[in-house]
């Protein structure tokens, strides 16, 4: 099922109890998609008893939205509520408003496109308004044809007489529309393909005969579901196996593959979700044997509803498909079938990041619990970003996060960011925190030295990792194999599944070690080249061969 979704306005920047793993059925009802614009994000509040549907119906009896992001772990969203209301019925919970934060890959989506003085878009907007009744507040209607890819359309409807130009920008380097593309017309019509699944930003220049009216813009995500298709894995090609095992070769895990290729080990990535379907990944997708798809019923009584590969917290659904191309590109370096580097552990999709390259806090947080609740063993978050400290309670919310994962004897790999910051003295989130349970990472060159927009910290960053950078980015699954099987990118969010993967490998080496024991061999056995000043705690690139045999 492909779904169309439109949506206007630019993008944001942007010890719990024993019964944490208890569904709680009753607030199912409440279960809704995360929030994608500012407007629409709420409170996040986490109890430590269960919450009961009483005190959720009392709230939307007020007027409040309740939105039950993972009851099982007792999080919920709600909106609308003042801070002493939320005291009055949570008391003693931890509360954070909720917030977007961004990916770590280091190319952003060109979504700054200029446009002109507020006036001169309100005359713009009145203008349009003009044009024709519409639904959509610059009276222009766009009719997204989603049934099948190959037919998705938008059509712009005007006046006659109208001119319009536009620009299409497309998700970036998959699409067609590779950069933009400006159509000037004179006709009444003007429609756009959208090729794949991803975010369209449309920018729209109406031309009156008294005025050249300026820009509007607006954008729209087209997203879709499938359901888990398994396929043989084919080998990929002599000519682009070497490429594709460029970061396992640089960390020596290949070395180490006689030893172990991950086998136990299950990788959660928490992230725009994976291509599940994607030949070089489907043999390696941890399905849920205790769920049967599709029957619209929770088998396993875990508080999501068909979860068989994984769950979608941003559509609220049991499909976590990568509509944007970061999660199936991370999967992909961590544990790729064929080059990834622990080919043989599981991978346990979880969307949290939504097409336009940004999730909420509250998806983010919960999708980690599912991580662990779900049989997680190392979980990769290549999201994150600079930290203020007037958002201490996303601090918590993530610092009790990181308490259970070490109860659980759980390993999280963070990336560090692409900011070129020291982060001992720039705080990030959640790289800042201190725990036993998280292992962060930087990126360097496949040679081993620093990229130019890794972050680094003598304490905070604890590894570097291949990470890509202009000259050698990082080839791997692409999330639309329609169109491409493989991708490149470059990012500390690259970097971390590499690690991720790594942790993997040792874990499956040595079952007993602690999250603590594994950073101290990664840090103790790191190459260092060429560090200019950028340094973490173990002072270079990872050796998965070296660090089996430190212990
Ligand atoms: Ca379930
Ligand atoms: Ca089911």
């Amino acid at each position: 099922m492909l779904r169309g979704k439109i949506t206007t306005g630019l993008v944001a920047l942007s010890v719990l109890s024993a019964c944490a793993a208890q569904q709680d059925n009753s607030l199912v009802e409440y279960q809704k998609p995360a929030p994608t614009k500012e407007s629409e994000l709420g409170d996040v509040v986490q109890t430590k008893k269960p919450i009961t549907k009483k005190q959720v119906e009392e709230l939307e009896d007020k007027g409040f939205s309740v939105r039950a992001v993972c009851p099982a772990n007792n999080i919920i969203e709600v909106s609308g509520a003042s801070s002493a209301e939320l005291d009055r019925q949570f008391p003693g919970a931890l509360k954070a408003e909720n917030t977007f934060v961004k990916m770590n890959s280091a190319e952003d989506r060109p979504f700054d496109i200029n446009t002109e003085s507020d006036e001169e878009i309100t005359a713009c907007r009145a203008v349009s308004v003009d044009l024709e009744a519409s639904e959509s507040p610059q009276g222009i209607v766009f009719e997204l044809k989603p049934e099948a890819l190959s037919d998705a359309n938008l059509t712009v409807s005007t006046l006659e007489g109208l001119k319009l130009d536009w620009i299409v920008v497309g998700p970036d380097p998959l699409s067609s529309f590779r950069g933009d593309k400006l159509h000037a017309s004179a006709t009444p019509i003007l429609t756009l393909l959208p090729d794949v699944p991803g975010t369209y930003l449309v920018v729209l220049r109406i031309v009156t005969a008294s005025r050249d009216c300026l820009f509007t813009n607006t954008s729209f995500s087209l997203t879709y579901d499938e359901d888990y298709m398994p396929v043989k894995t084919p080998p990929p090609s002599i000519s682009l196996y070497e490429r594709l095992m460029s970061a396992t070769k640089a960390i020596g895990a290949d070395a180490a593959w006689s030893v172990t290729k991950g086998e136990g080990q299950v990788i959660a990535i928490i992230d725009s979700g994976v291509n599940y379907n994607h030949p070089d990944l489907s043999a390696n997708v941890l399905v849920n044997s205790k769920e049967i798809p599709n029957n619209k019923i929770d088998d396993d009584k875990n508080g999501y509803v068909d979860d068989y590969v994984g769950y979608d917290f941003v559509y609220n659904d049991a499909y976590p498909m990568d509509d944007h191309g970061h999660g199936t590109h991370v999967a992909s370096l961590a544990a790729n079938a064929n080059y990834g580097v622990a080919p043989n552990a599981k991978i346990l999709p979880i969307k949290v990041m939504h097409t336009h390259g940004a999730g909420d806090i509250a998806s983010i947080v919960c999708g980690l619990y599912y991580a662990v609740d779900r049989g997680a063993t190392v979980i990769n978050l290549s999201v994150g970003g600079p930290y203020a400290i007037s958002r201490i309670n996303d601090y918590l919310l993530y610092k009790a996060f990181l308490e259970y994962a070490n109860q659980k004897h759980v390993t999280v790999v963070i990336a560090s960011g692409n900011d070129t910051q020291d982060t001992d003295k720039v705080p990030y989130l959640p790289v800042m925190i201190p725990s036993d349970s998280r292992i962060t990472v930087g990126a360097s060159s496949l040679s081993g030295a620093p990229t130019s927009y890794s972050n680094y910290g003598a304490r905070s960053v604890d590894v570097f990792a291949p990470g890509g950078d202009g000259a050698q980015p990082l080839l791997a699954a692409s999330y639309f194999p329609k169109v491409a099987m493989y991708i490149s990118k470059s990012g500390t969010s690259m970097a971390s599944p590499v690690t991720a993967g790594a942790v993997a490998l040792l874990r499956s080496a040595n079952p007993r070690l602690s999250t603590l024991q594994i950073k101290e061999s990664l840090v103790r056995t790191t190459t260092m080249i060429g560090l200019a000043g950028r340094f973490s705690v173990g002072d270079g690139m990872i050796q998965v061969q070296n660090a089996m045999g430190h212990r």
